[in-house]
């Protein structure tokens, strides 16, 4: 089978050009901003940066840096005009960033990358030499899932400038570079195998890096730009992206993580499996209305709404991958809730899933930066001692009844016996 590649699909993509560098080259970059810059046209191309893998630098390179999208059906995009890898090609990703023909980056970094990783270190070094060859604004837009992602961004660049010059680098970053805050939404699980084999049936080429998405997207950005951006139709711009952040990070991320530690202790592997499950969708409502009772406004629809997105089984999103760096992302998805509700047994529940997941001797695939310290805290005298080190480790609100509350769950998980807990849901008014 013939491969994607210029002489293969039949896009114009001659006026596009790299105004836009972009870092994180996994599937939800290439489903979500390069799917919006796509349709912004030409001259808007995107320079994608991997800051690990040269395997999908090498694979997009072979074809062109076309590659397809599936949702309802199989498009190819072509919105990326250049793979580059942050390691072997420095040089290049300095050069664009002092360019002023570009006027934006985005990054989908994970979590973790904004914690000393080597993107935000190339970034500062990058936007430094920017300053040093003239200064043109420019703006830095985070893509990934944190409260304040514009100003949890900003932090970290301005914490890795270094170097002669560092306060002029500094004054310019404060009066040129906007980082807004954004609120982004698709449900894209990592490719598969399968994934591969779908797209080269419904493509009749073959594509060595499609991707599979939900139908569904949303983008919401602060309304706070020092340069030109494409535009982006669909997106929406706002002074203040809180409310957003806090549906999407509370109700869609928040459940998304209570039903990957739940349904792994249940021996289930996707979420479209556990929605499957006699207490799935009970759960999604409950822990919806449970997150949902803290925020201000009516999120029932935006709920109901989660449960179809979450029972599309088109959709394999692994338990495995969403449980992954838990010690991270619990803070953005359950300790707003954690602060702000009254009764929260779902989440309590949850916290239990997530503890019985850092337990040593379980296998769950579930990866985390901080699993050596977490698994320390096991080396308690009893299940409560062990959650209150778990919680303390990973910074949440204190409150002396927590650990107690969370650990009486923990004998029925361990048995896998989650069906036997939704009695919580029913208690917690949610049908
Ligand atoms: C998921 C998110 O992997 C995860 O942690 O919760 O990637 C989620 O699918 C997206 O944020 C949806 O917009």
């Amino acid at each position: 089978m013939k491969r994607l590649s210029w002489s293969t699909v039949d896009i114009d993509r001659a006026g596009r050009r790299p105004k836009i560098v972009h870092f994180g080259l996994g599937a939800f970059h290439r489903a979500h901003q390069a799917v919006y810059t796509e349709a912004a046209g030409e001259p808007w191309g995107i320079a994608a940066v991997a800051p690990r893998s040269t395997d999908v630098v090498t694979a997009l390179r072979e074809q062109d840096c076309f590659y397809t999208v599936t949702d309802t059906t199989t498009r190819v995009v072509g919105s990326i005009v250049e793979a580059l890898h942050l390691g072997n090609d420095a040089a290049r990703v300095g050069e664009l960033l002092a360019s002023e023909d570009v006027t934006v980056v985005t990054l989908t970094i994970t979590e973790k990358g904004y914690r000393g990783g080597p993107v935000i270190g190339a970034l500062a070094s990058g936007l430094a030499g920017r300053f040093r060859r003239g200064g043109a604004p420019i703006t830095v837009i985070s893509c990934d899932n944190m409260t304040g992602n514009g100003r949890v961004l900003e932090r970290a660049v301005r914490e890795s400038v270094t170097g002669p010059g560092r306060d002029r680098v500094l004054a310019w970053l404060a009066e040129s570079v906007a980082f807004p805050s954004t609120v982004v939404d698709r449900i894209v699980p990592a490719t598969s195998p399968e994934h591969r084999a779908r797209a080269a049936e419904a493509l009749g080429l073959d594509d060595a890096v499609p991707v599979f998405a939900e139908p569904y997207r949303q983008w919401v950005l602060e309304d706070v730009f020092a340069a030109e951006i494409p535009p982006w139709d669909g997106a929406r711009f706002v002074p203040d992206v809180t409310p957003f952040e806090q549906q999407k990070l509370r109700l869609l991320n928040g459940t998304h993580s209570a039903l990957a530690y739940l349904g792994s202790a249940a021996g289930h592997e996707t979420i479209a499996e556990v929605l499957e499950s006699q207490w799935g969708e009970r759960f999604v409502r409950g822990f919806g209305a449970e997150a949902a009772a803290a925020l201000p406004g009516d999120h029932g629809p935006y709920v109901e709404q989660l449960v179809e997105r979450f029972r599309n089984p088109d959709i394999r999103h692994r338990l495995s991958q969403i449980g992954s760096d838990g010690s991270l992302k619990l803070p953005e998805r359950w300790f707003g809730t954690l602060r702000d509700a009254g009764g929260k047994p779902l989440l309590e529940l949850a916290l239990a899933g997530w503890a019985r997941a850092t337990e040593p001797d379980v296998k769950t695939g579930m990866t985390d930066p901080l699993a050596e310290e977490l698994a320390t805290c096991w080396r308690a005298p009893d299940d409560v001692e062990a959650v209150r080190r778990l919680l303390r480790l990973v910074g949440a609100p204190d409150d002396v009844t927590l650990p107690k509350s969370v650990a009486r769950h923990l004998p029925a998980l361990r048995a896998g016996r989650v069906e036997f807990l939704t009695h919580l849901i029913t208690s917690n008014g949610a049908q």
